[in-house]
């Protein structure tokens, strides 16, 4: 049986539901399971279906049983509207009055109690990864971990449920998403042993080696404390005097100043859980590990003007890319891989120490080996009941897994739970719905805000015979968590191991092990944030940081920020590049990726032939991609084929590649009052906007292909024809065959020459 592609299949059942006809596959976003009426719908009817896309936490009871219940029984539903009591209403638009123009009467219970539920609706944010974005998904283990830990869930073919959360850390809750910033990669595992938690970042290192620091290093990151600025980032002074004095967190700030501090999208991150683990067979037989996601899609950032453009013409991009792929059917995926490493008393590898987060073992030295694979394949059914509420902790552990006396981890084993009590207002939290274990819950905890499980028996406390002794402790053979009976031993210090010392070698090894293009945007990176800093000090302190890492590197930033190069303090340690650090040099699939294809107005205004468009959409949608066509104005062109941006809407941020159809003449609105994007177009041959985008485009590397007369509108765009990733063609079907060849590497890479200094 001929079986559609997942985005084409998903797209047109999606429009198929929307407009109904069947018509033309739309682009992912459509807001609800049905199009809304013209007219105010006042007859009651029951509510609309769910989005297909969508699902919400599977139905446990607060004590961790299944309750078989549908996902929709626990929202609300029915045809009338009701107060919370469940009391049917006639009207919600009015206060209750004594006569039309009042005074408003203090019984209006309505009144009272709708106006006092909207003045508690929020809560507080998380102190730091407020800002964020989740999904459900399934995890199926390879069972190629089975030889050395008995987590259930890691065994061959077994399926767990997943709730997964990316986040940016310094930003407040509605802070842009494309801000440069490591992103948290939190993964909820509901496995048949109880939750297991994977609460790892984007990169593999942390800015600190000991949980003390952290205080410190998040208020040096967030904003000044007198004036509230700057949002979500580290380009001021505060963050820098840190990252100066604290020569620790080198080399974590070194991978925010690489691309990995911009990603592309949540589904092309990789994801660490940064400390080392501790693996235990069914033997108790212990090996060290380190975590790993690998993105099925690769590694892509975007480049910083991207990002900055983004920050403002859609500061959801990241939200948006997760949701709609997942609505589109591209199901991102991961491998979970892990390093592995004997778990032998010095606790180190390869002379690395396995205790400091500041330390990466290379992949060349203990290579990822794959264990299970996780797709995340529905959208929440509510952000806040779900995303917002999900409460993630390292001591979510199963069998099979241990931590180790990393001190950064030990922090982390207080933080988490500390933290819901203000966030979620009470330590019942485990019992909302998102957080609710799959399996069993005993645990003799009582009462508290919001309990919502109705015990039994009268003993709640061990040991007792009046609930006839229950409940037991387990064994290990019943499936008991039983910590790794480790020898401890030392002298009470405040002092860290003389290992810990060391901050500057692996931020060297990164930096050597980048291509020509990944060290310019470094360079790029640390010149924008110190160059945002007002204090001379504070640069100059700095640079004398980079001296540490390379020389080249210093130069070129104390260049940019007209100040000396200092010499280096400590000799510079050479070792072999790592290049699986690198994001350049494979190629990927382009699944999901968003396709522009600049239109006229259909009437031969600079487009050819529509129905040659409509075939270059389809094979967009055919190749896996979403295509999203852009003209002059909204509404179908030809009268057939369905608008997604005009010219005014567009800006090429959103599009992984542009294809031009030809040389569309400035629209009815292209002169700079209405729109400055198109300043001084109107007599231009070609309208401004779409010079713009192709401009964007071609300056940010990406894919440009064009037919027709899109040659003019290249060169008027100053876009050299004969220039890396340029494709001008005679027609669509086959400028696009190639367009997709050069998204497997994300970028023209070519058009970015780097300074000879770099090569
Ligand atoms: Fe977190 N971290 N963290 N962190 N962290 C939180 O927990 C904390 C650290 C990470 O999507 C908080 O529920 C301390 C490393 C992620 O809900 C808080 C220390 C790594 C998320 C907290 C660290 C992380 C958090 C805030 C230093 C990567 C978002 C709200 C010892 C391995 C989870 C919350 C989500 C969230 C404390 C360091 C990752 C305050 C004290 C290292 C992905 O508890």
């Amino acid at each position: 049986m001929e079986q559609s592609h997942p985005i084409r299949s998903a797209v047109d059942k999606v429009v198929g539901a929307v407009t109904g006809d069947g018509g033309p596959a739309e682009i992912p976003g459509v807001p609800n399971s049905a199009p809304p009426s013209l007219e105010e719908p006042t007859e009651p009817r029951e509510p609309l279906p769910p989005k297909p896309d969508q699902s919400g936490p599977d139905t446990f009871s607060p004590t961790g049983q299944p309750t078989g219940a549908p996902q929709a029984k626990v929202a609300q539903d029915g045809a009338y509207l009701t107060t919370a009591q469940g009391l049917r209403l006639r009207d919600t638009d009015h206060s209750l009055k004594a006569g039309p123009r009042g005074p408003v009467l203090l019984q209006d219970h309505h009144l009272r109690e709708k106006v006092m539920h909207f003045d508690h609706e929020r809560i507080p944010e998380r102190v730091v990864h407020a800002r964020g974005a989740g999904a459900h998904g399934v995890f199926r283990g390879y069972g190629a971990a089975s030889n050395i830990t008995k987590a259930a869930f890691l065994g061959k073919d077994v399926e767990t449920p997943v709730f997964v959360r990316f986040s940016t850390v310094i930003g407040s809750r509605g802070s842009a998403d494309t801000v440069r910033d490591t992103r948290g990669f939190a993964t909820k595992f509901y496995t048949s042993e109880g939750v297991f938690d994977l609460v790892g970042n984007n990169m593999p290192v942390f800015f600190i080696q000991d949980a003390i620091k952290f205080p410190d290093v998040i208020h040096a990151a967030k904003w000044h404390p007198d004036r509230e600025i700057p949002q979500a980032q580290t380009a001021h002074d505060t963050f820098w005097d840190f990252a100066g004095l604290h020569t620790e967190a080198t080399f974590h700030t070194l991978w925010n100043m690489s691309d990995r501090g911009i990603p592309r999208s949540y589904r092309m991150m990789e994801g660490f859980g940064v400390h080392t683990f501790r693996l235990v067979d069914a033997e108790g037989a212990t090996t060290l590990v380190k975590f790993h996601w690998k993105p099925k899609l690769g590694v892509h950032s975007l480049v910083w003007e991207e990002a900055q453009l983004l920050g403002g013409v859609d500061p959801d991009f990241h939200r948006r890319d997760l949701a709609d792929a997942i609505e589109a059917g591209a199901h991102p995926q991961w491998e979970l891989g892990i390093q592995v490493f004997p778990d032998t008393p010095e606790q180190t590898f390869e002379g690395i120490d396995l205790l400091d987060s500041t330390k990466i073992v290379p992949e060349e030295l203990a290579p990822v080996q794959r264990i299970g694979l996780l797709t995340l394949n529905a959208n929440p059914a509510n952000f806040f009941a779900e995303t917002e509420q999900v409460a993630f902790h390292v001591g979510h552990l199963v069998p099979g897994i241990d931590v180790t006396d990393d001190p950064l981890l030990a922090g982390r084993l207080f933080s988490y739970l500390d933290t819901q009590i203000t966030r979620l207002a009470g330590p019942n939290f485990a019992q909302i719905p998102i957080n609710r274990p799959h399996a069993p819950v005993n645990d003799m905890l009582r009462d508290g805000f919001h309990q919502t499980a109705v015990h039994r028996g009268v003993a709640p406390y061990r040991p007792n015979s009046l609930d006839g002794g229950c409940p037991f402790t387990a064994g290990a053979a019943e499936r008991a968590y039983v910590e790794v009976p480790l020898e401890v031993s030392g002298r009470k210090v405040r002092e860290a191991p003389a290992s810990y010392a060391d901050h500057f070698s692996q931020a060297r090894l990164f930096w050597l092990s980048m291509s020509p293009v990944e060290r310019e945007h470094i360079i790029a990176a640390y010149t924008f944030e110190l160059g945002k800093c007002y204090e001379q000090a504070v640069k100059e302190r700095y640079l004398g940081v980079l001296a540490n890492i390379d020389s080249v590197l210093c130069r070129q930033v104390a260049e940019g920020l007209g100040l000396p190069a200092p010499a280096a303090s400590q000799p510079l340690a050479d070792s072999p590049p790592s290049p699986a650090l690198s994001q350049i040099g494979q190629t990927w699939p382009a699944d999901g990726r968003i396709i522009g294809i600049v239109a006229g107005d259909g009437n031969g205004n600079g487009d050819g032939d529509v129905a040659a468009l409509g075939a270059v959409r389809q094979a967009v949608l055919d190749g896996g991609l979403v295509p999203l066509i852009i003209a002059p104005t909204g509404g179908k062109l030809g009268g057939t084929l369905p608008v997604q941006r005009s010219f005014v809407t567009a800006r090429s941020v959103e599009f992984d590649a542009l294809l031009v159809a030809g040389a569309p003449a400035p629209g009815k609105d292209a002169y700079g009052a209405r729109d400055a994007k198109a300043a001084g177009g109107a007599d231009a041959p070609v309208d401004p906007r779409v010079l713009l985008l192709i401009a964007e485009v071609y300056r940010h590397g990406k894919p440009l292909g064009g037919w027709g007369t899109a040659s003019q509108a290249f060169s008027e765009a100053g876009v050299p024809a004969q220039a890396p990733g340029v494709l001008l063609g005679d027609d669509g079907t086959s400028v696009l065959r190639e367009t997709l060849e050069l998204l497997g590497t994300h970028r023209v890479w070519d058009r970015f020459p780097a300074a000879a200094s770099l090569t």
